[in-house]
């Protein structure tokens, strides 16, 4: 096999207009949701963070908005919610509209794993975000780079290797 053909395939992510994100991927319903979507359909969340960007030093604000998990458990991912391991093996990528994007697990954000707080902001520093899009907060970090700004996609899925999967027990 060339190197070529081992390269993986880059996946279109879907068209959205400003504002909106996609929800796509291994999931039963997938769907656009706007900011104020977000902000009407799930309880509002409030954190206080400070992350250190490379170039810019320390960064302070405050996101309110909806918990990923709550947002992406609503697009009903394809995997049994009773199987620990089948939950263990779902990623999440989340693409900003400049082409920015961070992967996180499924697991990180999963109430039986890491249970992360991260939220998908509406709101930063008392501004709204409707006009630019959500805002991937991720309290627990402590550099910046997963602070997606402007999110347009919301790619989740199973990683697969290779190989037998091992029973789900
Ligand atoms: N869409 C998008 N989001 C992004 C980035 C980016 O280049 N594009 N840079 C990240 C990095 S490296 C940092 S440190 C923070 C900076 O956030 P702030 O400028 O709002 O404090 O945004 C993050 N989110
Ligand atoms: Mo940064």
């Amino acid at each position: 096999m060339s190197r070529q053909d081992a390269a993986p395939r880059a996946v279109p992510a879907p068209d959205t207009s400003a504002g909106t994100l996609a929800l796509w991927g291994e999931v039963a319903r997938p769907g656009t949701l706007t900011v104020a979507d977000l902000r009407r359909g799930w309880e509002q969340r409030r954190a206080e963070v400070v992350f250190d960007c490379a170039t810019a030093g320390p960064q302070r604000h405050t996101f309110t908005g909806p918990l990923l998990r709550e947002v992406v458990a609503a697009a009903r991912p394809r995997f049994d919610p009773a199987r620990r391991k089948e939950r263990s093996r779902f990623l999440l990528a989340v693409s900003g509209g400049d082409g920015h994007h961070a992967v996180l697990s499924w697991a990180e954000v999963d109430a039986d794993f890491g249970d992360a707080p991260v939220l998908l902001a509406t709101r930063v520093d008392g501004r709204d975000l409707d006009a630019v899009g959500a805002h991937l907060v991720v309290p627990s970090d402590r550099c910046g780079a997963r602070y997606v700004s402007a999110v347009t996609g919301i790619w989740t899925g199973l990683h697969r290797f290779g190989g037998a999967v091992p029973s789900e027990a």
